[in-house]
């Protein structure tokens, strides 16, 4: 009984001994360098985090941003309604976008997460549909000329209830 349990576990701990070697072997150009983690490096990425609500509202409303910046938006939806009745999503729009026509439009197209494809070049960055429990993000460079760039839920009816924000651009 016990040896079942230990067996896995030592071939998991080999796993993890030998990992770093592979590793290397297989990026014999980084042996014996002192890589730092992407992270790190300068233009890291910024993460704001935002809640959707079954209230059909984001917790955030307002993103301050600089130019050109390397921006990570992550999107937690929260609730208990089944996804295809509930589900949020944040999509940054250029600046001068027809929002109403945009949701409008988008709520015949289920298959795109309600983006309307004919309109699909007015956005900037968009996450998944997030159901209840589920976080979805995006990275994307904020655009190079400042402004008030709107952002919304394209899930049928959130745009209305009031679920959009300001992503401003300085
Ligand atoms: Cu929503």
């Amino acid at each position: 009984m016990k040896l079942d349990r230990f067996i896995p576990f030592v071939v998991a701990a080999a796993a993890l001994v030998y990992a770093p070697t592979l590793a290397q072997t297989t990026k014999p150009g980084a042996a014996g360098s002192t890589q730092k983690p992407a992270a790190a490096a300068k233009g890291a990425v910024r993460t704001v985090d935002i809640v959707g609500t079954e209230q059909m509202k984001y917790d955030v409303t307002t993103i301050a941003a600089k130019r050109n910046e390397q921006l990570r938006i992550r999107l937690t939806s929260k609730g208990t309604m089944p996804k295809i009745a509930m589900a949020h999503n944040v999509v940054v729009l250029k600046l001068g976008t027809n929002q109403p026509k945009f949701i409008a439009d988008g709520a015949q197209s289920r298959e795109t997460d309600f983006i309307p494809p004919a309109m699909k070049d007015q956005v900037i960055a968009k996450t998944a549909l997030a159901g209840a429990g589920e976080t979805v993000e995006v990275t994307f460079k904020v655009p190079g000329a400042a402004g008030s760039y709107p952002f919304v839920c394209t899930f049928p009816g959130h745009f209305q209830a009031g679920m959009r924000g300001t992503l401003a651009v300085k």
